[in-house]
């Protein structure tokens, strides 16, 4: 009997224990709760580089809105290194920040520094893509459907070779969600008859593309090997551009998709060089800040937030070029 009730004591003492520790996103709130307001708020962003127009654009929609709502943002630039980008989440969380807003350069390895900031309290966002690192560690995640892109992709070539043919593919920054999703979505829709006869990493940049490309087109002859390209970002499609005309490829020779939808990959689509462009949006900021002000005021966010998104085609690219934002 003593034994039992030691036991059943222990129990109590073990569930206490777990209760204090489980930290869900409600009880993340703020000493402000439940009426904090964005001037009340100092927000981390560690942007994961400057690769592209897209993140660009992203950068612009984050530091805008802060000004907007009058938050604090704390913005730091990774250069593409996940290194750098856990330094400026640990400094965040010394300087005792309310919430984190992290878009991950790649996948993996975010366990650690997850759970440091869980254990100091501290709220994080996954913004743009996504992590593997178990969703207890995480406050939500808001971004594109990267595996939908993919899957968007490998309709337009389905459409445009119902025949077959082969395909070449100049995908982003290995490991990165936006990568692997794009990949794992094409692969699932392409129809069997097209081959995917080589795939390369241009890591999200007009410059690295553009050698790869150059690479391609010294191993493959266009027209006879392959018939299309599947690019995982429109600046990657921009410096693929340079070494097909080079190469004199003329546009309209190959059929390409991008991903992105910025102005460069509009004006690639009126130039006649894109066939489709898979947009992905990367104006972010108004809703990451709303999300934040909510769970610094203890409110029940939503654990997923997908941005609703669609293709767009030369028919109509030169008359919604001007009105592009990004
Ligand atoms: O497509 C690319 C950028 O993660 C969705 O990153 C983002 C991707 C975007 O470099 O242009």
């Amino acid at each position: 009997m003593h034994k039992f009730k030691n036991f059943v004591f222990l129990f109590i003492i073990a569930v206490m224990i777990l209760a204090a520790c489980g930290g869900g996103a409600e009880e993340a709130a703020s000493s402000c709760a439940p009426n904090c307001t964005y001037e009340d708020m100092v927000l981390c962003y560690p942007q994961l580089g400057a690769e592209s127009d897209w993140r660009t654009a992203n950068t612009a929609s984050i530091k805008e809105t802060a000004d907007e709502v009058g938050a604090k943002l704390i913005f730091s630039d990774a250069q593409q290194k996940q290194e750098n980008q856990i330094s400026a989440i640990r400094a965040c969380i010394q300087q005792d920040v309310d919430v984190i807003a992290l878009p991950p350069v790649v996948e993996d390895g975010w366990d650690a520094v997850l759970t440091e900031a869980q254990n100091a309290g501290i709220p994080v966002i996954i913004v743009d893509r996504s992590v593997s690192a178990d969703s207890s560690l995480y406050a939500s995640h808001i971004g594109s459907d990267m595996v939908l892109e993919g899957e968007r992709a490998a309709e337009e070539f389905n459409k445009a070779m119902p025949d077959g043919g082969a395909v070449l593919e100049l995908s982003g920054t290995t490991g990165s969600g936006a990568a692997v999703g794009r990949a794992e979505g094409f692969r699932n829709k392409l129809n069997s008859n097209i081959t995917i006869l080589d795939s390369q990493t241009g890591n999200f940049t007009r410059a690295e593309a553009l050698p790869v490309m150059q690479a391609f087109l010294q191993k493959y002859t266009p027209g006879e090997d392959f018939q299309g390209i599947f690019i995982h970002n429109d600046d990657m499609g921009i410096g693929a551009i340079e070494a097909l005309k080079a190469a004199g490829v003329q546009p309209g020779d190959l059929f390409i998709v991008s991903v992105d939808g910025t102005r460069g990959g509009f004006q690639a689509m009126v130039d006649g060089w894109f066939q489709a462009d898979v947009e992905c949006n990367p104006l972010l900021g108004p809703q990451v800040f709303e999300m934040a002000l909510d769970l610094m005021n203890g409110k029940t966010i939503d654990r997923e937030v997908l941005t609703n998104e669609t293709v767009y085609y030369p028919d109509t690219a030169a008359e919604l070029l001007p009105e592009r934002q990004y």
